[in-house]
């Protein structure tokens, strides 16, 4: 398959759905042939980017390197899923700079603060709540909503297997499938 390179880039909250509902991607992109890398916060900010915090200048130097390594991987060929929380608009904004001309798609996973907030899978939400860690996004620091975003996913309405179905079609002419 001679598809085209393309990022995709999910952003939201933490515990929006944005890893979920990247990797459901990824699989459906696998059975048509694409190959394809996701970058999350665990394969980034374990490695490359262990020496960030999540003040805000620390978050855009972490979007920054990620965009420089999404495009080295769209160099390479590949369509690149990248999963953060991305909470600022200027930092996204930068990523468009970064990976010039290559095709560029925006996901906000548009979960509620009170709904991630419940899940709460990771126990970050109680913490913060409870002063333990700070900057915690939705509680401590902001989050910057997309307002032109490519694709909007409200993971409280819609179900997983259809949001994932329409980021696929969405995608699909752009890769030429
Ligand atoms: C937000 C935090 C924080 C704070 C730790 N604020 O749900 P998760 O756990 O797996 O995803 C979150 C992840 C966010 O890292 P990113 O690199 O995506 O953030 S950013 O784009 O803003 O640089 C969460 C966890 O790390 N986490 N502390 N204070 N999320």
């Amino acid at each position: 398959n001679n598809h085209k390179s393309l990022l995709l880039w999910f952003t939201g909250l933490s515990g929006s759905g944005k890893s979920t509902i990247a990797n459901l991607v990824e699989n459906a992109l696998f059975n048509d042939g694409i190959n394809t890398y996701s970058l999350d916060g665990d394969n980034i900010r374990k490695g490359i980017n262990n020496d960030l915090s999540f003040s805000a200048e620390d978050r855009t130097e972490n979007i920054r390197r990620i965009a420089e390594v999404a495009n080295l991987m769209l160099d390479s060929g590949l369509v690149v899923l990248a999963a953060f929380v991305s909470p600022y608009k200027k930092d996204r904004e930068n990523i468009r700079t970064i990976v010039k001309d290559v095709n560029f798609v925006e996901i906000y996973v548009n979960t509620s603060l009170e709904e991630c907030e419940r899940r709460d899978v990771k126990g970050l939400y109680k913490k913060a709540r409870l002063g333990e860690i700070k900057n915690m996004t939705g509680i401590s620091a902001p989050y910057e909503a997309p307002e032109n975003p490519d694709i909007e996913i409200n993971t409280e309405e819609e179900n997983i297997e259809d949001s994932v179905m329409r980021i696929v079609d969405f995608i699909k002419p752009k890769l030429n499938l």
